[in-house]
């Protein structure tokens, strides 16, 4: 059937995703708690490749070793009965009271040194089920009182928590990198690492021994936050080999973080976003982080999902017939005018080159003029996006 999932697809979705409850300031649990297991079966049901999952998510926080290792067992069962794998894993540093002022970036050594060996495990964890992808998502890394924290101090404080865990990764020669998820507020004032150009940044200042490790994890709606163009930023990531997960999603621009269903607002910023991951051959999962809304019924969790599936479909199908339209493709080589000789003197830096150019002329009433046909390009996506084409 049409724009059904296949395993290929490779759509993973978080546990947290469809257990959320509902709870929020506004409000208490609207759903009951979800069975960690049943999740997982769930989302096999439905066509997911894969899930992702903190730690708490899947072994209650405080739980014995014992119980961990019953649930681990139960979990490795449930994924081979139902053919799911998991392909990200992370650590849930924001929940409980002791990070109610930060884990990496907190004040208090005892709380940083916890948080870290909260992480430890999670990465074992992670290693266990198979996870290849280890997100590091900062939300309590940040403030309200800017008096409260030396900035500085901050982010040498994430720099030693993250090197610390890529060392022990390649130091157990675990198959898995870290992707560090960028956020700028919510649920802190103002979080550090606070877009994926700072994360980019923050990267190329890491350990040349475990950089490699290191990528970014954007969000499409921590992105739309912050009013950035999400298509350049990822394409930024992307380009600088940096691109190691993904959350898809929605969002309102510059509101609380929506996670709505992906596809459900920008339609055309959301083809840009697959077109970008469909013609650059992206090989990761295609994962939604995305949450119910508060109205849905216990089934409907999984609707959510199913229904950000179907919408990637739709929207990929688009891009082939953007990939090709021979209008489009004939505008879009048009827009290249090429010209060998500048291009060979202005690719690499020698005396020569800058001899030549410095010597040449330009027409510039006729670069200036040149017809570049954006309205009717605009037009072109437009009515192939709405079906009038
Ligand atoms: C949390 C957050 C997400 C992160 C998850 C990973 S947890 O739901 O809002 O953006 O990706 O820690
Ligand atoms: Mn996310
Ligand atoms: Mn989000």
């Amino acid at each position: 059937m049409a724009y059904e999932p296949r395993k290929e697809d490779r759509f993973t979705t978080g546990l947290w995703c469809t257990a959320f409850s509902g709870r929020e300031v506004f409000g208490v649990p609207v759903r009951p708690p979800l069975d960690p297991l049943d999740n997982i079966r769930g989302l096999a049901r439905i066509g997911c490749y894969g899930f992702a999952y903190h730690d708490d998510d899947l072994i209650p926080f405080g739980a014995s070793a014992s119980e961990g290792e019953r649930i681990i067992g139960e979990a490795q069962k449930v994924m081979d009965g139902e053919g799911i794998k998991n392909t990200m894993a992370t650590c849930n540093l924001f929940e409980q009271p002791v990070f109610k002022d930060g884990a990496f970036t907190s004040n208090d050594a005892r709380i940083r040194a916890f948080a870290i060996q909260k992480s430890l495990k999670a990465i074992d964890l992670g290693a266990r089920l198979g996870a290849s992808v280890y997100v590091m998502w900062g939300g309590r890394e940040g403030l309200e009182v800017e008096a409260s924290k030396n900035p500085v101090d901050s982010v040498k404080r994430y720099r030693e928590a993250v090197e610390f865990l890529a060392h022990y990764i390649r130091g157990q020669g675990y198959a898995m990198r870290i992707a560090i998820e960028p956020k700028p507020n919510e649920p802190r004032g103002d979080i550090f690492l606070a877009t994926i150009g700072h994360v980019l940044a923050f990267i190329s200042t890491l350990d040349p021994a475990i950089r490699d490790l290191v990528g970014v994890n954007p969000e499409i709606q921590h992105s739309r936050m912050a009013g950035m163009n999400t298509v350049h930023e990822v394409a930024q990531a992307l380009e600088m080999g940096k691109l190691y997960h993904f959350d898809l999603g929605a969002q309102k621009p510059t509101r609380y973080d929506q996670d709505l269903r992906f596809g459900s607002e920008d339609i055309k910023e959301s083809f840009f976003i697959v077109k970008l991951l469909e013609d650059h051959g992206w090989s990761g999962p295609r994962h939604f982080d995305v949450k119910p809304y508060r109205p849905d019924s216990v089934e409907e969790v999984f609707d959510l999902v199913a229904g950000c599936m179907r919408s990637y479909l739709v929207l990929r199908e688009k891009v082939q017939r953007f990939n090709a339209d021979a209008e489009i493709q004939t505008m879009l080589r048009q827009l290249q005018l090429d010209d060998d000789e500048l291009v060979g003197m202005t690719r690499a830096y020698s005396s020569e080159n800058v001899g030549a150019l410095k010597a040449r002329s330009f027409n510039l009433s006729e670069m200036a003029e040149r017809k570049l046909g954006y309205q009717r390009l605009d037009q072109l996506v437009f009515d192939l996006l709405t079906g009038a084409r």
